[in-house]
């Protein structure tokens, strides 16, 4: 990979990709989970190592974004939002910790 293309992916993505095991694989389509109306959509979201998943808040009240003991957003109010680079292929179950029963997974490969 050329110092080139590792500005073309972006800092944040560069350094993802460079933390991943595969580097040749790694992609960088990053994506965005809604949450509205107490709930996460996609509830389940399943992305390449490298990728930074977004949270935005649309919903009228603060929620978070908690996976134990691997990320954990602050109070989240409208229009917030929180984003995590999942850099280690996995499951990642989360939930809010304000809602416990908002749940949501992130399946890394
Ligand atoms: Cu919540």
């Amino acid at each position: 990979m050329t110092f080139a293309s590792l500005r073309t992916l972006g800092i944040r993505c560069a350094v993802a990709a460079i933390m991943a095991s595969q580097m040749t694989a790694a992609r960088c389509e990053d994506s965005t989970i809604t949450i509205d109306n107490f709930t996460f959509t996609p509830a389940e979201l399943t992305v390449k190592v490298g990728t930074t998943v977004t949270w935005k808040n649309q919903d009228d009240i603060p929620h978070t974004v908690v996976s134990a003991g691997k990320f954990k957003s602050k109070a989240l109010d409208t229009d917030d939002s929180y984003s995590f680079t999942f850099t280690t292929a996995g499951d990642y179950k989360y939930f809010c910790s304000l809602h416990p029963h908002m749940t949501g997974m992130i399946k890394v490969e």
